[in-house]
Formats: structure tokens, sequence, C-alpha cells
């Protein structure tokens, strides 16, 4: 089950350098994951503002000590300034579905101990309606019990295997990723809520009405969602 999409290169570049505008030196920024936010990194990097970032993921952290940037964790900073970070799909308010790189629950948590956090996505990410898979992040001991309620929710979930080699996908919290098909979702923050209720999942990747704004990039250049 593919649950994300290969964008536009072209709106990923726009939207990545259009972002770096809203950081100053000084900034405890959080860094999300994946290509989109790659390319706002490295703008960043090639910049001279001095930052403090706090990364979602062990990919992000390695892409950003790589580009020589003061890393620290959520815990020893507090808060954050601004978090920037991508998406697997947007609808036309402002909903987000996000864990394509299964680093949702952390990027979650960053998203909401940020000031302000903004979403940055090509225009190949936009639809009317969500209907993605929802990644749920399940703690590996309930793994079935969650199964069995997320059926009940109407979806079907399928268990995130690890592509090199065989079993499960393990993220970087030790659990495991079902990816849930809910159909076209209406109610994004209903259904946000009806998941984080079962006892067993650790966080989802549907971000209701999360993101500060939602900037996308386009061969047109960029435009602000929300
Ligand atoms: C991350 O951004 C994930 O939640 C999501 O899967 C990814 C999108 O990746 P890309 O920018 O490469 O399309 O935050």
């Amino acid at each position: 089950m593919s649950v994300k999409r290969d964008g536009s290169d072209v709106g990923k570049e726009v939207v990545g350098e259009r972002v770096v505008e809203l950081v100053e030196s000084g900034m405890v920024v959080g860094f999300g994951t994946g290509s989109t936010v790659g390319v706002f990194l490295r703008e960043l990097a090639g910049r001279d503002v001095d930052v403090v970032g706090v990364c979602t993921s062990f990919d992000t952290e390695l892409l950003a000590r790589r580009l020589g940037f003061d890393v620290r964790s959520l815990s020893s900073v507090g808060s954050v300034d601004l978090a920037v970070d991508g998406a697997d799909q947007v609808d036309f308010d402002g909903n987000l579905i996000k864990g394509g790189g299964a680093a949702h629950f952390r990027e979650k948590v960053v998203a909401s101990f940020s000031d302000r956090f903004v979403c940055i996505v090509d225009d190949t990410k936009v639809d009317s309606e969500l209907d993605l898979p929802v990644p749920i992040e399940v703690a590996p001991f309930a793994l079935e019990n969650v199964l069995g309620e997320i059926g009940c929710l109407g979806g079907e979930g399928v268990l995130r295997s690890c592509g090199e080699k065989d079993g499960p996908l393990v993220t970087d919290n030790g659990n495991f990723v079902v990816d849930t098909d809910f159909g076209r979702i209406q109610k994004p923050e209903r259904l946000s809520k009806e998941i984080s209720c079962i006892t067993g999942v650790v966080e989802h990747g549907l971000f209701p009405g999360m993101a500060d704004s939602v900037l996308v990039g386009s061969s047109d250049g960029v435009r602000e969602l929300r």
C-alpha cells in the first residue's frame, strides 16, 4: 500500500526555499521529516541565520548535523518557536495526513509544543478531501486488539512492513505502524479523536487544524492554503 505520493520536485524546491524567510536568528526551529523539509534544511544551512534545531526523526537528525546545525532535544529547549514539516496529503481546510515516513508521533509532539507550525507541501499533495490511509502508531503489545478497534471504526488496517528485510517496520519509538484506509475522511477532527481514544494507539497521522499555515509550492510559485 503506497502511503506517500511522489510530489513535484519544482513545488518542493520553491516552497522549501520560501519557508526559510520565516526563520530568524536565535529561533528554536522544529525540523520535520521528508524531502520537502530536506530542501528547507539545505537552504537554511546556506543562510547566515543561527538557530537551534529540534529534530523529529533519526534521519532528519543525521541530515541536520551533517549540515552543521546545533541540534538539541525537545526536553532541553522546552518549547519551539517555529516548526516546519511536510505532509502526505492536505485538504482545502488545511487538515493534514502525515506519517508516510513513520515519524508522525515526534512530528505531532514538536508541532503541538511550537508557537507556530508551518506545513510545506508541493501542489500534488492538495485534495478537496483527505482519502489516503492514516498511519497509526501502535504499541506492539496491543496490536491485535487495536486492529479490532480500528475495524469497528470502519478502517481497514495494514501493518507496515520494513522494506529492507522481513517483518514489520519499527518506528524510532519502538512501535509498529498500521496504515489504515478509512476512505474519504469528511470529518477529520472527529476521526482523529476516535482513533486517539483507542487504548494501545501511541499516535496517528491525522493533524486536523494543527497547522497555523500551509504553504503550497508549484511551478507557479508559492501560495498559502490557510
Ligand atoms: C513528513 O513529511 C511525513 O509526515 C510525510 O510523510 C512527509 C512528506 O514527505 P515529502 O516531503 O518527502 O513528500 O513530515
